[in-house]
């Protein structure tokens, strides 16, 4: 466990040292966490909100099959997300018309509807209460030091005392997410941060509502794109495209619901089931690669590596599948299973095998959404023609499910 090694300096640093400090309690840090206290390593786990915020923050709410495999293999599937509603179909709505696409049958694999706040849940419990995981939350001014060193440290400010405090450690995993220290941490000229602005606005709601479909869907309109992705019996995410930067304030319930009604629109479909609005922000869609993930002893996993816009469901599967391969080489290095540490040398490059196809995907879907609305009837004509590419070809079809999936063999 965690040994507290006494003060290191005059400003009364109290040091410890630990095997592994993780920033960040999301998906990606309590995934490796747990991984890293099944096979018997130290670690810490810092994050600066509370543990009851982060077990509602709302987000994500789909996890593609592999992953759930993936969490299973390593004992952290609960019973709960096992037997979780599938959704095996999506449906695109174009022109008034309805477009089933049943990716089962093409891909051989499904989602999981399982919002992130209980995958978070169920990994919080997991490390906290079942394997007693050193867990510090609502810290702050987290600081990363000599990570190109043999022996990093982190340090912070304790909530408690409000005195600065010392992990030194043999590594470091960064998931601390979009906007945490561990990527500005990286030393400048090691690293190559790719890029891309969409210039397009999500408005990103969340309606206490029942969804009016089955399944996810897509609306392809002139006036912008319109989703529904269904959460849960009550819970309705929905997203509908505007100007980025766009003010929330400039969409009351009305216009919300008046312009989700229109863009979803399709011969014999029912209107949205209208509830009250509890999240209402603009995202403004942009992605980022940060290459390589690792630089010294710093591991970045999940969103502090690469974002993904939310376009076609895929950070949260991203950041599980960097979380796999940091857990389990980490464990493989400290446990002496792998000890030149091979697997961690070839982290990175194994993880951006997939982000890289997901972003891709991801550029080529949003051109899909938003192609129509953009006011360029050429690139309309192209964004329509691969839609209907999609119900016209079957291997166009399988191409997609396969990437919608993530279900491609290798990487
Ligand atoms: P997270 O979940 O952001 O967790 C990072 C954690 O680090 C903490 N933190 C710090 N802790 C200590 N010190 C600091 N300085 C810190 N700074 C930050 C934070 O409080 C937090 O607890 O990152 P992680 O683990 O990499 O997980 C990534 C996913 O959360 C993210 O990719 C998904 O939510 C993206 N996403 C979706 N992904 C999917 O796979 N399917 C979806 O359907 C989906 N829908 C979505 C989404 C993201 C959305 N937002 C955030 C734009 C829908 C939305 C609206």
């Amino acid at each position: 466990m965690t040994r507290v090694t006494g003060l290191i300096d005059s400003n009364s640093l109290s040091a410890e040292d630990t095997s592994v400090v993780i920033i960040g309690a999301g998906p990606a840090g309590l995934t490796v966490g747990n991984l890293l206290r099944a096979a018997g390593v130290d670690c810490v786990v810092l994050e600066c909100e509370s543990r009851e915020f982060i077990e509602r923050r709302p987000r994500a709410g789909v996890i593609e099959e592999w992953a759930v495999r993936g969490l299973d293999r390593r004992g952290l599937a609960s019973a709960h997300l096992l037997a979780a509603e599938r959704h095996t179909a999506c449906e695109f709505r174009l022109a008034g018309e309805r477009h089933r696409f049943p990716y089962e049958e093409l891909a051989g694999s499904r989602h999981h509807v399982y919002p992130q706040p209980l995958l978070v849940t169920d990994l919080m419990r997991s490390y906290v209460d079942e394997r007693g995981g050193d867990l510090r939350c609502g810290v702050r001014d987290v600081r990363l030091h000599d990570i190109e060193s043999e022996r990093p440290s982190i340090s912070y400010l304790c909530p408690g005392t409000g005195r600065r405090r010392l992990l030194r450690c043999a590594y470091v995993a960064g998931c601390d997410g979009a906007r945490g220290v561990s990527r500005a941490a990286l030393p400048e000229g090691r690293v190559r941060i790719a890029r891309h602005d969409y210039g397009i606005g999500w408005l990103a709601l969340l309606a206490e509502a029942p969804p009016s479909a089955d399944c996810v869907l897509f609306g392809v309109h002139p006036d912008g794109f319109a989703g529904q992705m269904p959460r849960s019996p009550e819970v309705t995410r929905y997203y509908l495209q505007v100007p980025p930067g766009d003010d929330p304030a400039a969409w009351p319930d009305e216009r919300v619901w008046a312009a989700l009604r229109r863009r979803l629109a399709a011969d014999g479909a029912p209107p949205p089931a209208e509830g009250r609005l509890v999240e209402k922000r603009v995202l403004d869609l942009h992605d980022y690669v940060v290459e390589p993930m690792a630089v010294g002893r710093l591991f970045l996993a999940g969103d502090a590596a690469h974002l993904v816009a939310p376009i076609a469901a895929k950070g949260m599967n991203l950041a599980l599948h960097d979380a796999f391969l940091l857990g389990d080489a980490l464990a493989a290095r400290l446990t002496g299973a792998d000890p030149e540490g091979a697997a961690l040398g070839g982290y990175s490059g194994a993880c951006l095998r997939r982000v890289w196809d997901y972003q891709e995907f991801s550029q080529w879907l949003s051109e899909v959404y938003h192609g129509a609305a953009v006011g360029d009837p050429f690139r309309a004509g192209t964004a329509v023609a691969r839609l209907r590419r999609l119900f016209t070809s079957p291997r166009a079809a399988a191409a997609f499910a396969e990437q919608y999936l993530g279900t491609a063999e290798r990487y």
